[in-house]
């Protein structure tokens, strides 16, 4: 391996092996434009974000949601109306103060978010219970003005893949119902990625502002740190008073209805490369990797034998194209197969095909498989079939990896040190009995000199008969805490 590469497993070196897969991979270039916190999707990347993005409309859409766009400006006024939104976003907003030399009545916001101008809307739409649910989502840009240190895709200042869905309800129950559906999708996303994750209720005083309550997917990135890869909101009236969004009801009486918003971004493509990838580069999974077989012909030394190779690599490559697998033949004769090897697995590609002579004459094809380094060889009778198998077994591979990885960083802990040295020594999740109130909610991350994720939407079994920490009250449920990004 090349000098001077970071290696993904060591800690302290995770940021780096991050920065440097993004760019050996083609994926997205970062640190160069000249606004802070705004990168470019490269071509490769490009395409892995996209199929992340098909997979999230096919999920939303089949589940009832209707895409929308609404516009990126939003007025100053429409910001405000909800107070606690507006307390919550106020230090990270963009404003847009001129059209040319002209100073502007209003000022506009680059939007945060969209709650306050879909509600805006909502208010001329919706008018009747019949009408209800209603599930909308867009997926585009949305600008914040991050203070914490930003990194790419992971804290971004343009959030180029916000995906955010806003839903409206004739009751708090039907809201909570939906909240219950969104986890149910959101499940469904991340496990076809095969990106793990812990589910928490996240606590009153780090809930979504403007939200009754939040519940938040977060992930361990391979040094230890969390990092919250969703959020759903159950939004109550908060913005359906101010906004009067007002409905008839079953009874034919009038109330305000209720909301949900739920939102993803780039972190999810993040997360895909920086859990599944090696000290080699990306693994991506084949669902939505760009290429899913590469062929790598090995030069031949007699003219005969690289007409041979070539035909033959010519024939399999034209069966699998029409079999729908996507592949790509890397035929550039000044690079040696040992250099292209090495970019193949840099980007990820889940399989690659190596044709030599060999094979060209007994009709076989060497297979290896990115995420385990197998090699395979298989006939050319059914071969399609036999590389679906393959990537499918890929996949799950990379899944069950991902999973066992994050329940070894998840661990149980009784006493404020334990979690501290946990923390300090190995990072990850830990799980402590609480009481459920604030107050020692907020002490523990002080004495614990970490954040909290939150508490399980389910009281788990093994606090029972356990006291909180600081306090020593009885415990009523666990409290996670963790290095957060
Ligand atoms: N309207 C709701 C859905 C909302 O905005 N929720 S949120 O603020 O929690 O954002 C949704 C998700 O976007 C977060 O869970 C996080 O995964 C991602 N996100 C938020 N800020 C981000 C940033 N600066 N860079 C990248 N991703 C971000
Ligand atoms: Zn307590």
């Amino acid at each position: 391996m090349a000098k001077g590469i970071p290696r993904k497993k060591w800690r302290g070196e995770f940021s780096r092996w991050f920065d440097w897969v993004l760019e050996e991979a083609g994926i997205y270039d970062y640190g160069r434009y000249p606004v802070k916190g705004m990168g470019i999707w490269l071509p490769y990347g490009f395409q892995i974000r996209r199929r992340v993005i098909e997979l999230i409309r096919s999920v939303l859409d089949s589940a009832g949601h209707e895409e929308v766009l609404f516009p990126l400006l939003i007025p100053e006024t429409l910001l405000r109306k909800e107070s606690e939104h507006i307390r919550g976003f106020e230090g990270e907003v963009y404003w847009v103060t001129h059209g040319g030399k002209e100073p502007l009545d209003i000022r506009l916001a680059l939007r945060p978010t969209s709650e306050t101008s879909i509600s805006y809307m909502e208010s001329f739409w919706i008018k009747s219970y019949k009408q209800l649910p209603k599930k909308y989502y867009q997926i585009v840009s949305i600008f914040r003005y991050e203070t914490k240190a930003t990194r790419p895709l992971i804290r971004l200042r343009e959030v180029t893949t916000f995906k955010e869905a806003h839903t409206v309800h004739d009751s708090f129950e039907d809201a909570d119902r939906q909240v219950a559906e969104a986890i149910e999708l959101y499940k469904k996303i991340f496990d076809e990625l095969g990106i793990p994750y812990v589910i928490s209720r996240r606590p009153e005083w780090d809930k979504f502002a403007g939200a009754l309550y939040t519940v938040a997917f977060d992930t361990v990135m391979p040094d230890g740190r969390t990092l919250q890869i969703g959020t759903v909101h159950h939004l109550g009236q908060n913005f359906t008073v101010p906004f009067e969004i007002r409905i008839q009801l079953r009874d034919e009486t009038l109330d305000y209805a209720w909301q949900t918003s739920y939102g993803l971004s780039d972190r999810v493509v993040a997360t895909l490369i920086a859990i599944h990838g090696d000290d080699r580069g990306a693994v991506i999974p084949p669902n939505v990797a760009p290429i899913q077989v590469v062929i790598v012909p090995i030069p031949a030394g007699s003219e005969e034998d690289r007409r041979l190779v070539n035909e033959y690599v010519e024939k399999v490559a034209k069966t699998l194209r029409e079999a729908g697998i996507r592949i790509h033949v890397d035929d550039r004769d000044d690079v040696r197969p040992g250099r292209k090897f090495y970019e193949w697995e840099a980007r990820g590609v889940p399989l690659r095909i190596e044709i030599g002579p060999r094979e060209a004459r007994s009709n076989k094809v060497m297979v290896a498989r990115r995420d385990t380094f197998e090699k395979i060889e298989l006939g050319l009778e059914g071969l399609p079939e036999k590389l679906r198998e393959l990537m499918e077994d890929v996949r799950k591979n990379l899944r069950e990896r991902a999973w066992n990885w994050l329940r070894t960083r998840v661990k149980r802990v009784e006493s404020i040190e334990e979690a501290k040295r946990i923390l300090e020594e190995e990072r990850g999740i830990v799980e402590l009995p609480w009481c459920g109130r604030e107050e020692c909610g907020l002490k523990l991350e002080e004495l614990v000199d970490a954040g909290v994720l939150g508490s399980p939407l389910e009281r788990p079994d093994w606090v029972k008969g356990k006291r909180c920490p600081v306090c020593g009250r009885p415990s009523v449920t666990s409290i996670r805490l963790a290095k957060k990004y």
